[in-house]
């Protein structure tokens, strides 16, 4: 993304709301280097819980009330029960040996499932079990024994931050390619080549996929930035063919693309029209099915990350957006609150706030490289800025704001300067406790020539390192970024298997719609397994996407006639429906492949062996 790197330009106008207080200075109101953007947070970071693999008690599910004969069974095995409740046991010791028997040793058929007794959340209702990698897939509906899911000939490309060593233990050689961009020529441009950047994350993902389609082909492409992403995804569509070490990878050979990264700040206004969401959306039309983890960014507060969206309102003329309408406390209605709750004020947390809204160009500009009147009449300029709170006098301290001009900018572009994107960043450190308030400011209003009435729509998202943040108001619903909002894509959410036994929303996985109303999920699978590679429990929606993925996979080794779109719609139409509260949420969306949907799971959850079955009924 190209962003000017501009000077920090002082607030020209006070802030009526603020007035009557002291400010008493503007410490270094500086802007954060994009560099430091695309670095920070490029993950999905893992979900709340525990990533270490679990090792003492499990949960063992059999296909009856479990009687006496069998506890001695388990007991010759050497397996320790601590408690028997129906058809369900605690158990206790090493399991390795064990769960190696099972599906091989007849006498423990009645042993349907053994799951590390390891709550996720200690604090939260309901508690999630990390699971085996192979139950997972099983959940998903995919039988090794009876489905032989082998890949042969298939393709699968893995878009993550990295790849470690780990993954060649289980893909040959000749198996894997690893490909990033080059730096750029001195004309600007960047090669595909051979190369990697070291991160456990992709090896994860790609360890995931590739126990569903063993045999499959890999290209594991390490993306830096949002560029470098942007320009695989083209290469991917246009089906480039390259030149790596003399031999020829033809990228239209690529069956379906998997992606669980993401950069925290937003390419597009949710409705996948931004530059990432359409480079995405190209890779399906030209026959690929693209699947992506939509995010972690359900749980809205009480965790590292919130979000706000809202349309911009100012009932009280103070230019500043009215997070609190009702509020007598100038201070309380004009801005948004967050606490960093546990901090000790030891360490000091940074804190990074994002500002985006629907304005241009995807939004506002028709595509015509020339604005007309009425476009340019609807460009919206919002600033962001951000005060704290002096917790003995109470008065308020500026801390940072990001207040690019889009406006001049615009006017700028005419004489061959870029434009600048509907975004505002900012990044502080917080070094004693506090509330800091955030603060979205009409600029537009300062530009007397540019009377402006179009509502402007805006996202905030708000992250922090190392501890836990507290939003005064934070939304659920809609925190999709880069290619969540993309039509085409295949977006999967998360769910976790709880102490009653069922599959639930993981409370941080993202919820739909898009901006412009449309399903998202589409579905969800499996979170929080443990990587047999790297030991961790791998948790996020991160961990849920390379399934689907996997399953892609192995359906077009299956059944190689069926299209994108046909792929897409037998993954929604077979999807299980979840019962229970945790998988409900208001409000439906349009939703052309499933009766009931909703925003958090989607369609449902992943079935592998309907999805088969009904391609098959399509008349594969
Ligand atoms: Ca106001
Ligand atoms: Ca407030
Ligand atoms: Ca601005």
């Amino acid at each position: 993304m190209n962003r000017p790197i501009g000077l920090a330009v002082a607030l020209a106008v006070g802030i009526a709301c603020l007035a009557a207080m002291t400010v008493l200075s503007a410490p270094g109101a500086s802007r954060l280097p994009w560099s430091d953007v695309q670095d920070l947070l490029r993950l999905q970071v893992m979900g709340p819980g525990s990533t270490q693999a679990p090792t003492k008690e499990y949960v063992l599910q059999a296909s009856e009330p479990i009687q006496e004969r069998q506890l001695q069974q388990l007991e010759e095995l050497g397996i320790e029960v601590v408690s028997v409740e129906a058809d369900v046991a605690i158990v206790r010791g090493d399991l390795t040996a064990f769960s190696g028997l099972l599906g091989e040793d007849e006498s423990l058929a009645w042993v349907t499932g053994v799951l590390p007794n390891l709550p996720m959340q200690d604090s939260a209702e309901p508690k999630y079990y990390a699971i085996t990698l192979e139950q997972a897939i099983a959940a998903c509906g995919l039988d090794p024994k009876l489905l032989a899911p082998i890949g042969d000939g298939v393709v699968v490309a893995v878009i993550d931050s990295g790849f470690t060593d780990e993954i060649t233990q289980v893909l040959g050689a000749d198996q894997v390619c690893f490909l990033k961009m080059s730096s750029p020529d001195k004309s600007g441009k960047a090669q595909l080549v051979a190369g990697r950047e070291l991160d456990a994350h992709g090896t994860m993902c790609a360890e995931a996929i590739a126990r569903i389609v063993p045999r499959a082909k890999f290209l594991l492409f390490s993306a830096s930035n949002p560029l470098d992403r942007q320009a695989m995804l083209s290469l991917i569509a246009e089906g480039a063919k390259i030149d790596i070490g003399g031999q020829t990878i033809d990228l239209s050979t690529i069956d379906v693309v998997s992606n669980s990264n993401y950069w925290p700040v937003p390419q597009d206004h949710n409705d996948g029209k931004g530059k990432l969401a359409r480079a995405a959306d190209a890779v399906v039309t030209a026959g690929i099915p693209f699947v992506y983890a939509l995010g972690n960014f359900g749980e809205g507060t009480s965790t590292d990350r919130s979000f706000f969206a809202a349309s911009f309102e100012d009932t009280d003329n103070s230019k500043l957006h009215d997070f609190d309408p009702g509020s007598t406390s100038l201070n309380d209605r004009n801005s948004l609150s967050i606490k960093l709750d546990p901090w000790d004020g030891k360490d000091p947390a940074t804190v990074t706030v994002i500002l985006e809204w629907d304005g241009w160009p995807y939004q506002v500009n028709t595509g015509s490289p020339e604005w007309t009147r009425d476009e340019i009449a609807s460009i919206q300029d919002i600033d962001l800025y951000v005060y704290r709170e002096d917790s003995v006098t109470k008065s308020l301290v500026k801390v940072t704001q990001s207040d690019y001009d889009q406006l001049t900018s615009l006017s700028a572009a005419s004489g061959g300067l870029k434009p600048v994107d509907p975004l505002e960043v900012v990044q502080f450190t917080v070094t004693e406790p506090g509330t800091y308030l955030l603060v979205v400011r009409n600029a537009t209003a300062d530009h007397p020539g540019n009377l402006k009435t179009r509502r402007v729509n805006f996202h905030m998202y708000a992250f922090v390192g190392g501890t836990t943040l507290s939003m005064e108001h934070h939304t659920q619903q809609g925190a999709l970024v880069n290619v969540g909002g993309a039509e085409k894509v295949i977006g999967v959410g998360a769910v976790g298997f709880t102490t009653a036994l069922t599959w639930c929303q993981m409370p941080f996985s993202t919820q739909g719609p898009t901006t412009d109303g449309r399903l998202k999920p589409e579905l969800v699978a499996p979170t929080a397994y443990v990587s047999p590679l790297t030991g961790q429990v791998f948790s996020g929606t991160s961990a849920s996407a390379p399934l689907v993925a996997g399953i892609v996979a192995w359906l077009r080794a299956q059944v190689p006639g069926a299209t994108t779109d046909q792929l897409r719609e037998a993954l929604c139409r077979s999807a299980a429906s979840l019962s229970g509260d945790c998988n409900s949420f208001p409000g439906t969306a349009t939703c052309p492949f499933c009766e009931e949907c909703n925003f958090g799971v989607g369609c449902g959850m992943v079935d592998a062996k309907a999805a088969y079955q009904y391609l098959l009924s399509l008349g594969h």
